[in-house]
């Protein structure tokens, strides 16, 4: 018997449903996956992110190496066990995070060395060391280690990343070998040209993956531009395997990924925004901050289910984020996670239902542009 796999359950226009199966449970698709950097989503309890209705947490290799080890994790039974979350975990390789964390680094064909953000010491990682790193953790879904360059760049420049990112591709495949219950996922690379997504996809192909990632999106191209890319890169890659946009995004980023074929995203957005006082909502964006808050008994959301939405007012919730008490993060954080989740049941149902463009047309509808 296979222990993971994916099962497309329904289709409607390029949008899919359907389910991953890993060891530690289903993933339903299309997934948001909240973002446990540093083994903890930040703010929330395991239980709590997973009675929002996730079913799979991203976290990071380049974070955890450093801090407390990938080894320490190790010996302490692996990440599930060290932040007592049961479910699927995947893991970044590290090489997207290095470039837009890390001091001084140098990449050459073997990887990227680097100095660690947090103490400035030296550290290297390669396709190999990625491998080894997620299978320390313990992570259910492993992703190829990557370059990824920053938009606008010359074509030249991204042809030779997205080069580098194919062998390293293959290194990384090699590396990972045979692990039964565990997927590795590779990832397209090849900017916003049509060409080199072709080439990069058809490179992923021949060497064969459990899924396929597209990677080099949302790093300053913009909405259009990024889902201009999206009109041809998702069907690019094989039909029966997830397909996975990383680092995206805001609701209609994530609304029009799926209309494009996605199955999965991750983004810190629902997270750092509660610490931060941004809400989203099915009628748009609010800044919790905002004085007009400040006398406004109405929930964050009348429609939500979640504790923040059930329990606490516009004002208690303007008033504790002023106040900086820890419980407004907790409860933004938790209204915003429950926000994300609720939008990804809807269109697995709609699409389930071959409703999808409907369900589209109103959830733009019901959007103010700008806070509300
Ligand atoms: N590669 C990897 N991680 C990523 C990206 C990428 O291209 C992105 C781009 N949006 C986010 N996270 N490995
Ligand atoms: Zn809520």
């Amino acid at each position: 018997m296979t222990q993971t796999g994916f099962e497309l359950r329904a289709q409607d226009g390029k949008a899919r449903t359907g389910v991953i199966r890993t060891t530690r449970g289903e993933i339903r698709t299309p997934a948001f996956m909240p973002v446990g950097t540093a083994a903890t989503v930040k703010a929330m309890m395991p239980e709590s992110v997973a009675s929002t209705g996730a079913d799979i947490l991203l976290g990071n290799t380049y974070h955890l190496m450093l801090r407390p080890t990938a080894e320490r994790v190790a010996s302490l039974g692996g990440l599930h066990r060290f932040m007592n979350w049961d479910k699927p975990i995947l893991t970044d390789s590290g090489g997207f995070q290095v470039m837009s964390l890390a001091g001084l680094r140098k990449l050459t064909e073997r990887g990227v060395t680097f100095k660690s953000h947090i103490d400035g010491s030296k550290h290297e990682i390669t396709p190999e060391r990625s491998m080894e790193i997620q299978a320390l953790l313990g992570s259910d879904i492993v992703m190829c280690f990557d370059e990824c360059p920053a938009l606008p760049a010359d074509r030249e420049r991204i042809a030779e990343s997205m080069r580098m990112s194919m062998r390293w591709a293959a290194r990384s495949r090699e590396a990972f070998g045979d692990r039964p219950g565990h997927m590795l996922f590779g990832i397209q690379q090849g900017g916003l040209e049509q060409d080199f997504r072709e080439e990069s996809a058809e490179a992923l192909k021949e060497i064969g993956f459990d899924g396929y990632a597209v990677g080099g999106l949302a790093v300053g191209e913009g909405q259009g531009a990024m889902f201009s890319c999206l009109d041809f890169a998702p069907d690019m890659l094989p039909q029966d395997k997830p397909r996975y946009l990383m680092g995206v995004g805001k609701p209609d980023d994530i609304v029009g990924a799926v209309a494009r074929g996605i199955d999965m995203m991750d983004c810190v957005l629902p997270s750092r925004s509660g610490r931060t006082g941004q809400v989203f909502t099915r009628h748009g964006v609010l800044n919790i901050k905002n004085a007009r808050h400040q006398d406004d008994p109405r929930p964050l959301d009348e429609n939500c289910s979640c504790p923040a939405c059930r329990g606490y007012s516009r004002a208690y919730l303007h008033h504790v984020f002023r106040s900086q008490e820890i419980i407004s993060s907790m409860l933004l954080t938790w209204h915003n996670l429950q926000y994300f989740q609720d939008i990804m049941a809807c269109m697995r149902d709609a699409i389930a239902a071959g409703t999808f463009d409907a369900w589209q047309a109103d959830f733009h509808a019901g959007r103010a542009e700008g806070d509300i």
